[in-house]
């Protein structure tokens, strides 16, 4: 028994007492971030990836109260098809699980929940940010004030390419959150390799992130690291063609009023349209790379 509020999978349990490595995973990518059922093939593809890589997947929602670490597959199935499922960041964790609701976890209550049950090594898409038009919304996602105060690495392709990314990173520079593009020099930009923007740190193999992030700890220092690791090359949608597609999504969103946590979803969905697709095949192909990714990261932190 335990007094923490969470119940891992058999899976999981049985990894987290072998001591092999876990990989966690949100699952707002899967509700609010892909329609069904791409985003159940996705999530099953994303487990498969971390287990050849050796490692053990920790897909993460709370279900009627209970804070899941790792879904059985009938779990994972019933997830990607609920509608309405909320949409659990930080500020939402508690009472979601304090009233027996269902919902999925952002990158941010992720990063909670898998410090809760030992996982350092997360994997997702892309995290929230500083959105264009802070300045006058104030919208500012809180994976990025949980990225300075959970110790969880997290692997992703960038800030989504529809927030403003500079601003970005300015704001994890404060935060004193470690933005490491893996690599290359210049941040990645989610649909495309490569953003205008040069990443504050470099490192290029999974056995140095996996040292930074042991040496963060040893220091003393609160909170994750952000791995920029680019969408392959094969797969990506390059900066000049997305650009002017981000530009009309976010003019919709401003036209139709789209406000707070429905901004992230709505964004998404209208690049889908725009791109007639081809967003969420490179969505699905930069979430794979970064699973493969993080799953060497876990070995490398389990072996040394
Ligand atoms: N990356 C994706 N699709 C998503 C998200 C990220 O490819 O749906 C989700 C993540 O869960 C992230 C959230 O934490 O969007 C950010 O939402 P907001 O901007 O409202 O904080
Ligand atoms: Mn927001």
């Amino acid at each position: 028994m335990t007094n923490l509020p969470f119940i891992r999978s058999a899976a999981v349990q049985t990894a987290h007492d072998a001591g092999t490595p876990i990989v966690a995973l949100e699952s707002t990518i899967i509700t609010h971030g892909m329609p069904y059922p791409q985003n159940l093939e996705m999530a099953q593809k994303v487990e498969a990836t971390i287990r050849a890589g050796g490692a053990e997947p920790a897909t993460i929602a709370v279900i009627n109260g209970t804070l899941h670490i790792g879904l059985e597959t009938e779990q994972l199935e019933t997830l990607a098809q609920t509608r309405g499922a909320a949409k659990l960041s930080r500020a939402d964790l508690a009472v979601c699980m304090a009233t027996g609701g269902t919902g999925a976890t952002t990158v941010a209550a992720t990063m909670i929940a898998a410090n809760l049950a030992d996982i350092s090594v997360f994997a997702t898409g892309g995290i929230g940010g500083v959105h264009r038009g802070a300045e006058e919304s104030f919208d500012i996602s809180a994976d990025l004030l949980e990225l300075a105060q959970t110790p969880v690495t997290v692997v992703a392709a960038g800030a989504k390419a529809i927030l403003d990314v500079p601003k970005t990173l300015e704001v994890l520079e404060t935060q004193g959150v470690p933005v490491i593009a893996y690599g290359q020099d210049h941040m990645p930009a989610f649909w495309s390799a490569q953003s205008a923007h040069k990443a504050p740190l470099r490192l290029d193999s999974a056995a140095d992130i996996a040292k930074a992030h042991k040496m963060r700890a040893a220091l003393g220092l609160p909170g994750g690291q952000l791995i920029g690791n680019p969408i392959p090359k094969d797969a990506e949608i390059v900066r000049a063609e997305m650009e002017p597609v981000i530009e009309q999504a976010l003019a919709d969103a401003v036209t139709h009023g789209i406000k707070g946590k429905s901004v992230t979803p709505y964004l998404l969905q209208r690049v889908f349209e725009i791109t007639e697709g081809r967003s969420l095949t490179a969505n699905i192909a930069l979430v794979l790379n970064n699973a493969a990714l993080a799953a060497q990261i876990a070995c490398e932190l389990a072996a040394n």
